[in-house]
């Protein structure tokens, strides 16, 4: 057993020596050392030898075991040194390699598109003012002649907070608080762009869409002056040859209402597929201020006039940019975002 014992402890030298892995030192421990291994094995054979001999070749045993293991974690140690080292050689960073640039944002083509609205109007002499999207049904809808139950609300489904509060459906709200604040005093020139929600999702269609809106109130405001002040505004944003013209509407907050067109900025009027071969694109909505409105307002109707108007963000955007699919706005897909 003395010599079987010594050949196993020596090839096993052997073996850990050749080692490369950690896997083959796990091997190598239980096939030498554990309970089924080659030691555990020999040593059942003791029970066969007297007292005397037992308790030496135990010990010799005993002593191998405690040697191999120390060989076999030293071996350990080595591998994982090894493995270090060459992991460090592998993932060694080059510190002198120039860094990466820095990525530059930019302005959402919204924003670019409302900051150059305001900047149009902000230019005649408007002012901008800015109210909360969470609105009470008085100012989105009383106070602009919209009472309660009337088919006009049906246009402008909402999402209501409570009975009262709901997510605004336009920013005209905002105009009447403007007015509240303001009367008696005049003039009022203003425009309100801002964030607001309808109960609509298409591909035209947005819950959330942006709005710049504008008041004027003087003394003998006259129809005139809005389609002078809105002629001049879509010259500056779609270019000194665009032509417009005026059809009649309706909207509860103004009397008489119209819609504002444009010559179409793809085939410039001559008719194609973006302007239903018409020649013409609406942009906007507008008209004289309604009597009851300006009364909700603390303006006294006798004495004053007005006009308002509204558009659509996203639109006038798709228009000017030749973009024709709304949600491209919201997706946030860079190739889209960095062409602005
Ligand atoms: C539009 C069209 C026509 C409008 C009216 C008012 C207010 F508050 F002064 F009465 N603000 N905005 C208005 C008028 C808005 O959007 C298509």
């Amino acid at each position: 057993m003395r010599e079987k014992l010594k050949l196993i402890k020596k090839n096993a030298e052997e073996k850990i020596a050749a080692i490369g892995s950690l896997d083959e030192v796990n091997d190598l421990r239980v096939k030498t050392l554990g309970r089924k291994g080659e030691i555990t094995q020999l040593l059942r054979g003791l029970k066969d030898l007297n007292a005397e001999e037992r308790s030496e070749i135990g010990k010799i045993a005993n002593e191998f075991k405690v040697h191999l293991e120390q060989m076999i974690n030293q071996k350990t140690e080595e591998i994982k040194h090894c493995e270090l080292d060459s992991r460090l050689a592998r993932e060694k960073i080059d510190v002198t390699l120039p860094g990466l640039p820095p990525q530059r944002g930019g302005k959402h083509p919204l924003t670019q598109i409302t900051e150059e609205i305001r900047d149009i109007f902000t230019g005649l002499g408007f002012s901008v003012a800015e109210g909360p999207e969470i609105e009470r049904d008085y100012y989105n809808f009383e106070a602009l002649n919209i009472p309660r139950d009337h088919p006009a609300r049906d246009m402008q489904d909402s999402f209501y907070i409570s009975e009262d509060l709901l997510l605004r459906t336009h920013t005209s709200p905002v105009q009447v608080r403007t007015m509240e604040k303001t009367a008696p005093q005049i003039p009022v020139k203003i425009i309100v762009p801002g964030k607001v929600y309808r109960r609509d999702d298409d591909a035209t269609h947005s819950p959330m869409f942006q709005q710049v809106e504008g008041l004027v109130i003087d003394e003998r405001i006259t129809f005139a002056h809005l389609k002078g002040t809105l002629m001049l505004f879509a010259q500056k944003i779609f270019g000194e040859d665009v032509r417009v013209r005026y059809r009649p509407s309706f909207f509860p907050f103004t009397e008489p209402s119209a819609e504002m067109d444009i010559s179409c900025v793809m085939c410039k009027g001559k008719g194609c597929r973006v302007c239903s071969h018409t020649g013409w694109l609406e942009i906007l909505g507008a008209g004289m201020v309604n009597p009851r409105v300006l009364e909700f307002g603390g303006y006294d109707p006798e004495k004053v006039t007005g006009f308002a108007f509204g558009m659509g963000v996203e639109r006038i955007a798709m228009l000017k940019y030749g973009i024709n699919d709304l949600r491209l706005f919201f997706d946030n897909d860079k190739r889209f975002l960095n062409q602005f």
